[in-house]
């Protein structure tokens, strides 16, 4: 495999999609070595099949705002493999959306899906719309409008989405419901929905719990855990949330959170209530997380992000590229030794070179978030069999699934100096699964 020459044909035939471009070349890097050991994924031409979406639908999604005004955003839904199970990921609503992000993000998915140990291919899709200053009935009016053409490709055989930035509780219910009215069913064709119509317990959670599982697996690799450690989070949002949650429970410190705005230090620890206020920031449709430091009487940074904080363990929970070099080299020189993302790829490929020369515990989103869509998984099934699990069955299983995923990391990515390099071991255990489900099923 020639990776260089494969990027530059991908991007002559993608220019500018820099995000989807960043992607694929570090999974190829990864998995080079390993796919130049099996020659039948050359022949079946698995990395040219691999790099493309199956299919992308791009619509227009009109809808009418509270002053009787027409809005028009984007929406799409980008399928991008369905070898091992039905296509599977969330819905970003976020003014930010574009095909290059959405590409980047269902390309992830697949080797994140193939690492939970479920059944379910990789997809995402989303909108320009932002959804912060909105009101209910103009968020629901436009879920409605988008769902009114998603709804013809998805189904819980086929495409099953979620949620992710800008789509929580309010938006799947809102989607849900139209899709039940178009397709005259109740099934599980969204997941994260509420409790009483089919949601999974923990689903909420589950993104931000198995983050720190994940870390908790890495830290255990050195004999450390998370008690008594000071943690930077950066985000509000849900998976800034969980995390905070599952840290605290842990014996940790959190002492930052995140918005666009900059980042709030509070050195007492962000734990209880202040917490739960973090629900009431993300559901007060504003864009900022100030009001923290208002409510707590706590220090805020305006237009900076947390990497400056000193901390022993950090994950990023907000937004891609967050993590730039020199945020890096302030984690490292901090004495920072663990970052799990929690987020998808906010670090860039140079702040991840800093953390794997420094040799300290580095792990990418698609193995360390991947508990929200293994808890999606979780919900399906469920669906399936029309019953559900008590949250300590969810939690159980979504924990084992996390140290499955560690362990995979760890057999794929070990060193020859015993440093284990996450990064290639999810990208190789996840590559692997796809290519051999594609190879054995032939060219279609
Ligand atoms: P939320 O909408 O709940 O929160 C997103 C957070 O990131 C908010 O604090 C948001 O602030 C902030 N944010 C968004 N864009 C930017 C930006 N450009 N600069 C700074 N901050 C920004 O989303 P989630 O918590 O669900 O998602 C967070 C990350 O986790 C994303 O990368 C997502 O892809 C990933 N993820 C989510 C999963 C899930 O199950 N929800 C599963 C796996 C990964 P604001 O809203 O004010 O812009
Ligand atoms: O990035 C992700 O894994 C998600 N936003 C969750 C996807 C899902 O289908 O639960």
């Amino acid at each position: 495999m020639n990776v260089e020459k494969i990027l530059i044909d991908l991007g002559k035939k993608h220019p500018g999609e820099v995000e989807y471009l960043q992607a694929v070349r570090e999974v190829l890097e990864s998995i080079e070595e390993v796919y130049n050991q099996n020659p039948q994924f050359e022949s079946a031409s698995i990395i040219e099949r691999l790099v493309e979406p199956d299919r992308i639908l791009t619509f227009k999604v009109p809808w009418v705002d509270d002053h009787g005004k027409v809005q028009v955003n984007l929406g799409y839904r980008i399928q991008f493999n369905n070898a091992i199970g039905p296509y599977k990921g969330g819905l970003r609503f976020h003014p930010s959306v574009n095909l290059s992000i959405l590409k980047f993000l269902a390309f992830e998915q697949i080797f994140k899906n193939a690492l939970t140990t479920l059944p379910m291919g990789g997809s995402k899709g989303g909108s320009n719309f932002n959804p912060k200053g909105k009101s209910d009935g103009e968020v629901m009016r436009f879920c409605q409008s988008f769902m009114l053409e998603v709804w013809k490709l998805i189904g819980p055989e086929t495409d099953v989405p979620a949620g992710d930035i800008g789509v929580g509780g309010r938006e799947i219910g809102f989607l849900y419901g139209m899709y039940r009215k178009l397709a005259r069913e109740n099934t599980g064709v969204l997941t994260g929905k509420g409790r009483g119509w089919g949601g999974s317990l923990v689903r909420p959670e589950a993104t931000g719990f198995g983050n720190v599982y994940f870390a908790n697996e890495m830290l255990k690799t050195k004999g450390e855990s998370f008690a008594g450690k000071t943690v930077c989070i950066s985000g509000f949002g849900n998976v800034a949330w969980g995390a905070a949650l599952k840290a605290t429970e842990l014996g940790a410190k959190v002492v930052t959170i995140s918005g666009p705005d900059g980042y709030v230090y509070d050195p007492d620890g962000i734990k209880g209530d202040k917490i739960d206020f973090m629900l009431e920031l993300r559901a007060s449709n504003n864009d900022v997380v100030q009001p923290y430091a208002l409510e707590f009487g706590v220090e805020f940074h305006p237009g900076k992000h947390p990497w400056e904080v000193p901390c022993d363990i950090a994950l990023p929970c907000a937004t891609q590229n967050e993590i730039d070099k020199q945020d890096a080299l302030n984690l490292i020189n901090n004495g920072c030794k663990c970052v799990c993302e929690g987020a998808n790829m906010p670090s860039t490929p140079e702040a991840v070179e800093v953390f794997q020369e420094a040799k300290i515990l580095f792990a990418p989103g698609k193995a360390a978030n991947a508990g929200g869509v293994a808890t999606s998984g979780l919900e399906m099934s469920q669906n399936a069999m029309k019953l559900s699990w008590s949250a300590e069955e969810v939690d159980a299983r979504l924990h084992q699934i996390m140290k499955d995923i560690h362990q995979q990391c760890v057999i794929n990515g070990k060193q020859a100096d015993g440093y284990v390099d996450y990064v290639k071991g999810a990208n190789v255990a996840g590559f692997i699964k796809v290519a051999n489900a594609m190879v054995d099923q032939g060219v279609i």
